[in-house]
């Protein structure tokens, strides 16, 4: 199945998000402890280029694989479609979502990235499987974030579009993520919680857990 409806704990990283650990042991941590979806985000002026991004990405591609969970590339179609990933995830700036879709066709996962009821409805239109809302709180690893937005974005969308699977992002933490779970979310997206986790697995835990102790009271 392309998608999954079991909640989604959605790790976001790129060669160098983490402060301390290398990308592919934190990686490989984070995929023991739990994620469900992995995105390969690679930004900012030390970004991977070329094959060196391309071996990088193949290297994260192997370990997604060994533990069966979605690859995603945000941003690089092209790379997207090269190496068979499981999925593109986009922002408002990037290629119109219509023809993203065209270009992966119907089997690979496709997020846009939204911040308003309308563009929610655009990108339904242009046959998202989700949307990433955010920032939901201040966030450091987004150069160009937008102001936080806290969880009433959220809740509009997901008020005018029931069905349709909303992941959070920006500045979600294990002390916070229980009210963007409250939201109704299908995910939460993080980068430093998790990437720059002393417990790789103590945090993941740590950010399901108020989904499981508390939104199901
Ligand atoms: N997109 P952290 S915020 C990649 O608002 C990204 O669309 C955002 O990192 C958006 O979990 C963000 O460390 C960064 O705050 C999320």
């Amino acid at each position: 199945m392309k998608f999954s409806t079991k909640p989604a704990i959605y790790f976001i990283m790129g060669s160098q998000s983490s402060t301390e650990k290398g990308p592919l042991e934190v990686l490989e941590t984070a995929l023991k402890g739990g994620i469900t979806h992995f995105q390969l985000r690679e930004k900012g002026q030390s970004a991977l280029i070329g094959s060196a991004l391309l071996n990088f990405a193949l290297q994260c591609q192997k370990l997604c694989r060994n533990y069966s969970v979605p690859f995603i590339i945000n941003d690089q179609v092209e790379l997207a479609c090269k190496i068979h990933a499981d999925g593109v995830h986009i922002g408002q700036d990037d290629r119109a979502a219509w023809q993203v879709r065209k270009k992966i066709g119907n089997n690979k996962l496709l997020g846009v990235s939204v911040h308003s009821i309308e563009e929610a409805r655009i990108a339904i239109e242009n046959r998202a499987d989700y949307v990433g809302m955010g920032p939901v709180f201040e966030t450091f690893s987004k150069v160009d974030a937008k102001k936080p937005a806290g969880i009433k974005g959220i809740r509009a969308v997901k008020n005018e579009f029931p069905d349709l699977p909303i992941v959070g992002i920006g500045g979600i933490t294990s002390e916070n993520a229980v009210q963007v779970w409250q939201a109704g979310v299908w995910g939460i997206a993080v980068i430093s919680a998790i990437a720059n986790a002393t417990d790789i697995g103590a945090q993941i835990a740590a950010l399901q857990m108020p989904y499981k102790e508390e939104i199901k009271k």
